[in-house]
């Protein structure tokens, strides 16, 4: 079925942040990269606001524990309330909707107004008619080989942009034990516009048929490597193929605000 959406839209696309993620532990060194991370999130809102984007996905994984502190939280969603876009945003398996869910515990009233968080295990659909636009998600509530990211997504839409957020693993061998799969055959026949996904720290794409489906890889320089610190820009025009570009997170914000190179 031909789409018809009847305007472009674009994206900013990331996951897997690990806020408050303890690699380095609680000295001045781990102090520090917790810091640097804090500061590759700041620059995805930033860069978000510059390019005017349409929308922000979170594809799970904001925090790297269900330990985080009240302080934490309020930085995230300070950083979240200052997006100029409506953010959609699921749990991953680091942050887990699980019975430790940081999410749960929330008062909705302490919410930036822009922030669609989705919490439902059976997933939700979550309309921008302004937008043209349909976002489905689900939450993650126990990372296992039994769970389906991508169980669940209903029919695209024939005049919206149809667009899915899965955190979870592409594997294209059959069951191999690997905890939230996500199969080729799954993203083909979806037939929906662009699925967002998650869990993986580098940028892949992972398009089949006509449905493009692309990793962002970690903004945050979670390991020294030239594949951290993108972010995945989607474009959608009508009438042509979804396109998919990286942007440097260090692009476009001041020297002062970019992390320095891991010691
Ligand atoms: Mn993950």
């Amino acid at each position: 079925m031909p789409r018809k959406p009847h305007r472009p839209i674009r994206l900013l696309h990331t996951s897997d942040v690990h806020l408050e993620s303890d690699t380095f532990g609680g000295g001045v060194r781990g102090n520090e990269f917790r810091e640097r991370v804090r500061r590759a999130f700041a620059n995805v809102i930033e860069l978000a606001n510059r390019h005017e984007s349409d929308l922000l996905l979170i594809v799970g994984d904001l925090f790297d524990s269900s330990r985080v502190p009240a302080e934490a939280m309020n930085f995230a969603l300070g950083q979240i309330g200052r997006a100029r876009m409506p953010v959609v945003m699921i749990p991953g398996n680091h942050d887990a909707h699980d019975e430790r869910s940081i999410y749960a515990a929330l008062d909705p009233a302490v919410l930036p107004a822009n922030l669609h968080l989705i919490l439902e295990p059976e997933g939700r659909v979550i309309e921008f008619p302004h937008l043209a636009t349909r976002i489905w998600g689900k939450a993650l509530v126990e990372h296992s080989p039994d769970y389906r990211p991508l169980a669940g997504l209903p029919e695209p839409h024939p005049e919206r942009w149809n667009i899915a957020l899965a955190h979870g693993f592409f594997t294209e061998e059959g069951p191999n034990g690997r905890s939230s799969p996500i199969t080729p055959e799954e993203i083909g026949a979806s037939e929906w516009d662009y699925i967002a996904l998650g869990h993986v720290h580098v940028f892949g794409d992972v398009s089949r048929g006509a449905t493009r489906a692309a990793y962002c890889g970690t903004p945050a320089p979670l390991y020294a490597s030239a594949e951290a610190g993108w972010v995945a820009w989607v474009t959608c025009v009508p009438g042509e193929p979804v396109r998919i570009d990286r942007l440097l997170i260090g692009d476009g914000v001041s020297a002062a605000s970019q992390p320095a190179d891991l010691p």
